[in-house]
C-alpha cells in the first residue's frame, strides 16, 4: 500500500464528507493505493455517524472511535500502530490542510529519502492570538531541541512507516513529533511549505491551557530521551556537585570558627547556604537512586530501536528489512 492518511478529529462533523471526497479524488487521480484512518476522539457531535456513512461507500476507510476524549497525541499514537502504508501522512480534519499537497509530499519522501517531511504553514490563516504564541513556541522548541524547523506543530506531516512504528506519542507531544523522531535516531528531517486555509466549520480546540502542558512535555522529552535509561548520571552528578560545595563551605566555616573563634552563628549567611546545598545534594542523590531503581524495573529498560539485523530470528522473519535500512 502506498499511503496511509491519518486524520485525528474532535467535533468536525461538518468538514468530514467534503474532506473525504477531496482526498478520494486526489488519490484516484494519481492512482495511489491508500487507506484513510479516522480517529474520532470521543466527539460530541455527529462526526462518528458521518464517518460510518463514508466508510460504507469507500472501503479504503478505517476508523476508530475513542470512548472519551484522550487528546490528539493519543489519537495519533493509536493510528500509528495501525498504519500499513509505506508512507504515512497526518492531516487535520478541519479542511485547513489541502489534500492536493499529498502527492508532492509523497514524491518528496520517496525521491529524497526523508524520514519525515514536516509541513510549514508559512502564510498562516489564523488569528493573531494563535500565530504569535506559535512563533514563540517554534523558536523555543527549535532552540531547545537543536532541530531547525519553522513550524513544528503543523498537522500536515509525512513519515516513513518505520518512523511512526518507532515512536510513542502521548500527553501533548504531537507538537514535538519531529523531536521524538530525531531523538529516536531518524535524522533526515525535511520541511515543505504548504498551503493553509481558513477554518470553515466548527472552531479551534487548541487554547492556552494545552499550550502550557505542551511546554512541560518538551522538558519531559528532553529529559527522558537523554537520561531515561540512566537517571543517576544526571541526579548523581548534580547531587555530588551540590554536596561537595556545601561540604566545602561548612568545612571553611568550621575552620574559621574553631581555629580562630572569628564569628557567631548568627552573622554568617554563608552558613545557611552551606547547610542548604549539602541537604539538596543528598536529596538529589537519593532521587537519582530512586529513579535508577524505577528505570531498572521498567519494561522499556531494554528497549532499543534496531534498524538492521543479521543472523537473528527477526532477520529470518523479515529478510528484506535487514540489509538496506
Ligand atoms: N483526536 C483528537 N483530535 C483533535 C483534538 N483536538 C483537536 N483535534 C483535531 O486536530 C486538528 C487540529 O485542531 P484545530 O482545533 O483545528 O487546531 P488549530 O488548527 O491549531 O486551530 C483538527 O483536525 C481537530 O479536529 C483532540 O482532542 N483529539
Ligand atoms: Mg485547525
Amino acid at each position: 500500500m502506498d499511503l496511509s492518511i491519518v486524520i485525528p478529529l474532535y467535533n468536525e462533523a461538518d468538514s468530514l464528507s467534503y474532506l473525504e471526497d477531496w482526498i478520494r479524488n486526489v488519490m484516484e487521480e494519481h492512482g495511489f493505493t491508500y487507506e484513510v484512518i479516522f480517529i474520532d476522539d470521543g466527539s460530541k457531535d455527529d462526526s462518528w455517524q458521518v464517518i460510518n456513512e463514508l466508510a460504507e461507500k469507500n472501503n479504503n476507510i478505517k476508523a476508530i472511535r475513542f470512548r472519551r476524549n484522550y487528546g490528539k497525541s493519543a489519537a495519533l499514537n493509536k493510528a500509528f500502530h495501525l498504519v500499513e502504508g509505506d508512507v504515512v501522512i497526518t492531516m487535520d480534519a478541519d479542511l485547513q490542510d489541502n489534500p492536493e499537497e499529498i502527492p508532492p509530499l509523497y514524491r518528496m519522501m520517496n525521491e529524497e529519502q526523508y524520514d519525515i517531511v514536516s509541513g510549514w504553514k508559512r502564510n498562516r490563516k489564523d488569528p493573531l492570538s494563535k500565530t504569535i504564541p506559535s512563533r514563540f513556541f517554534n523558536a523555543v522548541t527549535s532552540m531547545v531541541s537543536g532541530i531547525s524547523l519553522h513550524d513544528f506543530n503543523c498537522g500536515l506531516k509525512t513519515y516513513k512507516k518505520d518512523v511512526v512504528k518507532s515512536i510513542e506519542v502521548y500527553g501533548e507531544m504531537h507538537r514535538y513529533i519531529p523531536v521524538l523522531v530525531y531523538k529516536a535516531g531518524f535524522e533526515r528531517i525535511g520541511e515543505k511549505q504548504v498551503e493553509h486555509r481558513p477554518r470553515q466549520y466548527g472552531k479551534t480546540k487548541f487554547g492556552l491551557e494545552r499550550f502550557i502542558n505542551g511546554f512541560l512535555d518538551l522538558l519531559s522529552i528532553m529529559f527522558v530521551t537523554k537520561f531515561g535509561k540512566r537517571p543517576m548520571h544526571l541526579f548523581g552528578t548534580l547531587g555530588v556537585l551540590s554536596f561537595v560545595i556545601g561540604f566545602l563551605i561548612l568545612l571553611y566555616l568550621s575552620y574559621t570558627r574553631f581555629v580562630y573563634y572569628q564569628w557567631d552563628m548568627d552573622d554568617r549567611p554563608l552558613f545557611y547556604l552551606g547547610l542548604v546545598t549539602l541537604g539538596v545534594g543528598v536529596q538529589l542523590f537519593l532521587t537519582g537512586f530512586l529513579a535508577e531503581m524505577i528505570s531498572l524495573n521498567s519494561p522499556n529498560r531494554d528497549q532499543y530501536l534496531i534498524s538492521a539485523e543479521i543472523g537473528t530470528q527477526a532477520d529470518q522473519d523479515h529478510p528484506n528489512t535487514s540489509s538496506s535500512t
